[in-house]
């Protein structure tokens, strides 16, 4: 089964490169030192990124900005407002969490440790308001947890010291204030936590990965930035119904960045750190913007490995949910280009509910032929036909954004990293076809507890409730083994549904939108981004996801976490309830 496997991706890319099918375009690039004709290869010429894309990508290093820290001993994180270029000369100030390591000085740093390492952290609160860190995905106790009730003033400090059962995946850490999340966030605190195991680092070396060179985090954020590149977060009420926007999206703090590549596998971990903003990420070839996307593997989702690679070309992130996938440039040629991008999509195409919807045929006809330039202008054909409900999608978006200025609206098309293929390299690696083995939890969605997304009144609740530091509305037995139904409003928005301390699994996705229905990988509405284990889900308007979550721990007494939308706007005008584990 497994050599099949290795035969069929094999396969599939060798017969890409012959038929120049999937992806290889085939523009003559004059630059390119393909066939040298001199015994020596000669130099390659210099490289000029193009002017949509001038910016080094920033990745993790030794130092600096997402400098990677392997957690050994204790260590203080001081959370506070520092100095830094976010534009090239233009040095802005950004909150980061700073940690002093072996005479480096590293901001938000790549936390990495061992699965079952010991994490013993000072939190120390160098703001002048409240705040504590959420140790986002991990299975620790609720003291540890960084619910709000344990926000701490300014000057003052927060002591974690707590085991990481976790398997190995790319969780994350930021603030959790209550009324303040969107802001911390927004304005720069936040960093990446890599947990490894056996698994993990077998793979790591099948595939010759490391991390910061082949192995490469993106965090999405976007942002608004002014004249002096400093970031500007001023929401409206608008905005904090809806969530705040960026007007362009920054991949670890770097605008507008390139990447250089060589012809290989690499993995990018993706985390979407927006507040509001959901993705539909995609590749595509630079010279065929309007062609067809490009395919690639994703081999893990929130809680780490899947089962087995599965080959995407698109994948819905939203806020919180973090993709690990793995882009094949084996076939590649040197001075190709590739983009990173959020193609367009409807956010609210189910709002009329899903009885009317999903039939992208009948929508078809309405398509007019001139509305395809349009679309592709868009960058975002997909292979799945002229998609021609997108086209009116993007008509409808532009005529938002009109209206609001260079703030795209959700399901815009976005161009987000371009990728050069620089180098040849020699990698005969093989994509494992088994990455882990995933226990289904036990259970069905016959009687499942109701959490219901919806507002009242224009103010987002859940269950009709809003947050209460006292109250603890939803109440679990420890141990206990739920199936909840989280079900979205018609006239609503995507939210993407958190749930602290517990990985969870997604049993079905009913009354999707088509545009959720297409990914799917299996007869229960599953994409292959929701199989695995998921701490954050995407749910629709009109659509209800049902989820299984094991509430065993092994922690003393009651404990009480949380629930939340993890728009972080709607988090914290009170979309947010608390959680008790009673023991
Ligand atoms: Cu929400």
């Amino acid at each position: 089964m497994a050599n099949r496997r290795n035969v069929l991706i094999a396969g599939a890319a060798a017969a890409a490169g012959a038929a120049g099918g999937y992806a290889w375009w085939r523009t003559q690039n004059p630059t390119s030192p393909a066939a040298p004709v001199t015994p020596t290869t000669p130099p390659a010429p210099a490289f000029k990124p193009d002017a949509a894309f001038p910016n080094a990508l920033r990745v993790p290093g030794a130092d600096g900005l997402y400098g990677i820290h392997d957690v050994t001993d204790a260590f203080t994180l001081a959370a506070k407002p520092v100095r830094q270029e976010i534009v090239a000369g233009k040095p802005a100030t950004l909150l980061a969490y700073e940690v002093e390591s072996q005479g480096k000085r590293l901001l938000n740093p790549v936390l990495r440790l061992r699965s079952g390492g010991k994490v013993n952290a000072k939190l120390w609160n160098g703001l002048e308001e409240t705040s504590i860190i959420h140790w986002h995905g991990l299975h620790v106790d609720s003291n540890n947890d960084g619910h709000p009730h344990y926000a701490v003033a300014g000057g003052a400090t927060y002591e974690y010291n707590f085991p990481v059962p976790n398997r190995a995946a790319t969780y994350w850490y930021h603030p959790h204030p209550h009324h303040l999340t969107g802001k911390q966030v927004y304005l720069g605190l936040g960093g990446l936590f890599v947990v490894e195991d056996d698994e993990e680092l077998a793979l790591q070396k099948s595939l010759d990965l490391k991390l910061g060179v082949t192995d490469i985090p993106l965090v999405l954020h976007d942002r608004r930035l002014d004249a002096q590149g400093q970031l500007v977060f001023n929401p409206t009420d608008e905005d904090k119904a809806d969530g705040f926007l960026g007007s362009q999206v920054l991949v670890n703090w770097t605008p507008k960045p390139y990447f250089e590549a060589s012809t290989r596998v690499y993995r990018f971990r993706i985390l979407n750190a927006s507040n509001a903003r959901p993705y539909k990420l995609a590749f595509y070839a630079n010279e065929q913007r309007s062609g067809q996307l490009l395919p690639f593997q994703l081999i893990g989702n929130d809680g780490g490995l899947i089962d087995s690679p599965r080959t995407i070309k698109e994948v819905f992130v939203s806020p919180a949910e973090r993709i690990d996938v793995l882009l094949d440039l084996r076939n590649a040629k040197v001075g190709d280009a590739i983009t990173l991008a959020s193609v367009t999509f409807d956010p609210m195409e189910n709002e009329d509910g899903p009885e009317d919807k999903n039939k992208p045929a009948e929508k078809g006809k309405d398509a007019k032929p001139e509305d395809k330039g349009a679309h592709e202008a868009h960058g975002a054909k997909t292979d799945k036909g002229a998609a021609p409900a997108d086209v009116k999608v993007a008509e409808k978006e532009k005529d938002k954004e009109k209206d609001k200025s260079d703030i795209p609206e959700p399901g815009v098309a976005m161009e987000i990293l371009r990728i050069h293929v620089r180098r040849k390299e020699a990698y005969d690696r093989a994509v494992p076809a088994t990455l882990s083995r995933i226990v289904p939890i036990a259970a069905n969605c016959s009687s499942p507890r109701l959490i219901h997304l919806d507002h009242v009144k224009m103010v987002w609740r859940i269950n009709g409730q809003t947050y209460y530091d006292e109250k603890t509305p939803i109440t679990v037995k420890r141990g206990a083994t739920e199936v909840w139904n989280v079900r979205n409003a018609e006239a609503s928005m995507p939210h993407p549904f958190h749930i602290h301390g517990f990985q969870f699994q997604i049993l079905e996705r009913k009354g999707s939108p088509a545009q959720q229905k297409t990914l799917s990988v299996n007869d229960k509405g599953l994409a292959a981004s929701d199989l695995g284990w998921k701490d954050t889900v995407l749910v629709w308007p009109g659509e209800t996801v049902c989820i299984a979550i094991d509430f065993t721990h092994p922690f003393k007494g009651d404990q009480v976490y949380m629930i939340h939308c993890h728009n972080l706007e709607h988090e914290d005008q009170g979309m947010m309830l608390n959680l008790k584990v009673q023991a």
